[in-house]
């Protein structure tokens, strides 16, 4: 059992984070919480605003109305929240092919970026689905542009190096991601939201993301909002001390987590991809197709048959998680210099980060 393995005083963090990172036997996946089906006694209702924006509002980026949101707390976690996938049937198609085919463009900076030219790493998704189509499910051919990416950056460009946003590296924020996260924000209390910075993780079924505090942005008191698609993930939510005791969550397709207030500056994790019993399948809310014609006023537009075949065809296998990010609070600009300052965890983490096998790291 989880709980067994984590004496007091150690780094209680890297324990779990290992225990749930091990392939061979699989670890117990029993005490992880599950918010689809809840019935841990850390979990809480949240109550969001639903008088903020009008059904009308929140269909046009494809989410249901506010009030049958499924949110909730965590007892010693303040300023978390968890939304049990809120997304309407079939819009999650849409977001899924702005992460892999949209968001990889230029101007957004990707991990082969970092060793390859901008000619080279222009077109990923072009490159990437001839050799997809003709390939299908054979494992042995060489991995496509598509399969090697591991991150993009959108709005400021985080700089794994410095750990710094500047205002030097900024190309425009997608506009369609920024009203997404602006009714999602003003649903949860933060009125005002600007998304400013995005980092996309793309996660094969034997990556991990290492254990770190998101504390980069300029203003704190402005929430962090995580967007996961695709495969089911481990996400351990920790305290400000790594000998805080994580605890473990699924993360399925469809959930939007906020991490504000206290939680805004806790030790997070992704330790696994958890292995689906029934194979290469796709999670159900992704199987759906758009009920509802789409207008030329949404935001979301329906998604081609051959775009989501290959988005289906990476998603069997694949996790993909947006977070975005306020770096500035309203009116402030950017100081005149800035220091960097690494904690002892983070060389290492983005070292792994940056590199081309992602996120095989060891923490
Ligand atoms: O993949 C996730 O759920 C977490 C991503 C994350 O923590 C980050 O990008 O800072
Ligand atoms: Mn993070």
């Amino acid at each position: 059992m989880a709980a067994s393995i984590v004496e007091h005083g150690e780094d209680a963090f890297r324990k779990l984070f290992k225990f749930y990172r091990r392939r061979n036997p699989p670890p117990d996946f029993s005490e992880v919480i599950n918010f689809s089906k809840p019935c841990n006694d850390k979990v809480f209702p949240c109550e969001l605003n639903s008088t903020s924006l009008s059904e009308d509002d929140v269909s046009k980026v494809g989410l249901q109305p506010i009030k049958d949101w499924r949110a909730f707390g965590l007892h010693g976690y303040p300023g978390f929240i968890f939304i049990s996938n809120p997304f309407l049937p079939g819009s999650q198609q849409f977001w899924v092919k702005q992460c892999l085919k949209i968001y990889p463009q230029k101007p957004n900076v990707c991990n082969l970026d970092m060793h390859m030219s901008s000619v080279d790493t222009e077109n990923i998704w072009e490159r990437s689905i001839d050799a997809i189509q003709r390939k299908g499910n054979r494992k042995r051919e060489p991995k496509t542009l598509l399969e090697k990416l591991r991150w993009v950056t959108l709005g400021y460009h985080y700089d794994w190096n410095s750990k710094t946003y500047s205002p030097e590296h900024y190309t425009p924020f997608p506009k369609e991601l920024q009203s997404l996260s602006h009714k999602v924000a003003a649903a949860c209390g933060f009125s005002g939201f600007d998304a400013e910075a995005g980092i996309l993780n793309y996660y094969r079924s034997d990556s991990s993301l290492g254990i770190h505090v998101d504390e980069s942005e300029l203003d704190h008191t402005r929430p962090l909002l995580s967007y996961s698609f695709g495969q089911t993930a481990v996400f351990l939510l920790g305290g400000t001390k790594r000998e805080d005791r994580p605890t473990a969550l699924f993360m399925h397709s469809g959930d939007i987590m906020v991490m504000s207030g206290p939680s805004r500056l806790h030790y997070h994790a992704v330790p696994c991809i958890v292995p689906s019993p029934a194979g290469n399948v796709l999670p159900p809310g992704l199987c759906q197709r758009l009920e509802t014609e789409v207008q030329d006023e949404d935001v979301i537009q329906s998604v081609c048959q051959e775009d989501w075949d290959i988005c289906s065809w990476y998603l069997q296998t694949s996790r993909v998680n947006v977070t975005v990010r306020q770096v500035l609070a309203s009116g402030q600009s950017f100081p005149a210099t800035q220091t960097s300052q690494m904690s002892e965890e983070e060389p290492q983490m983005i070292k792994k980060r940056k590199s081309e096998s992602g996120y095989e790291r060891d923490t």
